[in-house]
């Protein structure tokens, strides 16, 4: 069996794409997309990183656990939640003027707090909250005219709020849990909510795995597939069974990867908002990193963390209109791409051509370039190499069957003007 998990480490064992999946049909979409949106909104919005006059380190979501918030005080949140500026409108219009083809928003986060009118249970913003209202609903629709794809996070194995769901070790025993039967009863109903009552769904991201057995997540897989054949499931799910893989939040592979796979990313150091984090990303930065990832293969999916009152920071406004602005004028360059062929780095006049992978006929082939190519030799050893023009662009001619260095071989190209 093939495995797409990288020796960087930026995809791990359990997180990879399930090898059938790499030339399936239904992630054609996925696989042009290249950029998505990322919302982590919960209760964690209203400590904001703070609990009782103490910052808590960390990300913002993980308040509950990072401050041992017992269950029956984190609970008391939702009487104060009421986020009357939340406008799905605004939400999904940026997400399209940043350019993202697909949206994820925090169904059901670590902490348990449904953000959507369940039925298996009362711990949800519709039951427990002054607002009310199921703000699912509102951006499944505003998402539709705005020509995004809806998708859903939801945490199927940590939930500190479940008595049987995992990680909360302060209120609970863990070793009494009844993890099963939390998946069979409580995960498996809420997952077929969100794929009944909300139109299609590009996507279910799961996350942590930890405990999942490879049954559990086949169960879960087939699950999704059989409510939504073509819901896409990610590499969270574990044990290997995502629809793509899924590398480590923040991880950039250092290399193209031959599977589709996606990077999570923060646009500051938090998921969930946190008052006192403002170590923003420059636009410059998040733009390199959506090539760079395209470059190799993947999809940037970049957070924001709406507010309490449910406002999209401002910092995170203006650069995902940044990136939207860029890619109105750059988008051919982004979307639908595959990693090209060519990685260069220069020293004065000469280009240096770093071949990762190389060419079984050992003949290097470049698009046309800013001027003619008039020479090329080996950097390890001065060999110089035969340079031809052809109808594409320019050729180089080894005559190498193998990669002269398995790492990277490095060409040294001299272009005359
Ligand atoms: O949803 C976001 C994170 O909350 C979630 N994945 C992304 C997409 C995530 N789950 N687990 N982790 C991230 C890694 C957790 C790391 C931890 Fe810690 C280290 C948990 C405890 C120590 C960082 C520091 C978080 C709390 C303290």
């Amino acid at each position: 069996m093939t495995t797409t998990t990288t020796d960087d480490g930026a995809i791990r064992t359990g997180s990879e794409q399930w090898p059938d999946a790499r030339q399936d049909a239904r992630l054609d979409w996925f696989r042009d997309a290249r950029f998505g949106m990322f919302i982590h909104w919960g209760l964690y919005a209203l400590p904001a990183g703070e609990w009782q006059g103490q910052a808590i380190p960390g990300i913002g979501e993980w308040i509950m656990l990072r401050a041992r918030i017992p269950v029956a005080e984190y609970e008391r949140l939702a009487e104060r939640f009421n986020p009357v500026k939340f406008d799905a409108e605004a939400w999904a219009s940026l997400a399209a003027q940043a350019g993202a083809k697909y949206l994820v928003i925090t169904a059901k986060h670590h902490d348990g707090f449904c953000m959507y009118g369940t039925r298996a249970g009362d711990y949800n913003i519709v039951d427990r909250t002054p607002f009310g209202r199921d703000p699912m609903h509102e951006l499944a629709a505003a998402c539709q005219r705005h020509g995004v794809r809806l998708c859903f996070y939801y945490s199927q194995t940590q939930d500190w709020h479940h008595p049987d769901g995992d990680g909360n070790d302060w209120d609970y025993d863990e070793s009494k849990k009844d993890f099963d039967g939390y998946v069979e009863n409580y995960v498996k109903p809420q997952v077929r909510e969100l794929l009944t009552n909300y139109g299609p769904i590009g996507l279910i991201w799961f996350d942590t795995p930890k405990r999942m057995t490879p049954e559990q997540s086949r169960g879960l897989v087939d699950f999704v597939h059989a409510i939504q054949p073509d819901c896409l499931v990610n590499g969270r799910i574990g044990n290997g069974l995502g629809d793509y893989a899924e590398t480590g939040d923040n991880r950039i592979p250092t290399t193209e990867v031959q599977a589709d796979w996606e990077t999570p990313a923060t646009i500051n150091d938090t998921w969930g908002f946190k008052r006192l984090d403002n170590n923003w990303k420059s636009p410059a930065d998040l733009v390199h990193k959506l090539v760079d990832i395209a470059s190799k293969g993947g999809n940037y999916l970049l957070n924001i963390g709406p507010t309490a009152e449910g406002v999209i920071p401002q910092p995170s406004v203006e650069r995902m209109q940044a990136i939207g602005a860029w890619l109105k004028t750059n988008g051919e360059a982004v979307y639908g791409t595959r990693p090209g062929p060519l990685r260069t780095t220069r020293r004065g006049s000469t280009v240096f051509l770093h071949v990762f992978d190389w060419p079984a006929d050992g003949i290097v082939r470049m698009p046309a370039l800013p001027g003619a190519l008039s020479s090329a030799r080996l950097l390890a050893n001065g060999t110089p190499l035969e340079v031809q023009r052809d109808s594409e662009g320019w050729q180089v001619r080894t005559g190498a069957a193998g990669a002269p260095d398995p790492l990277d071989t490095v060409l040294a190209l001299e272009l005359s003007t």
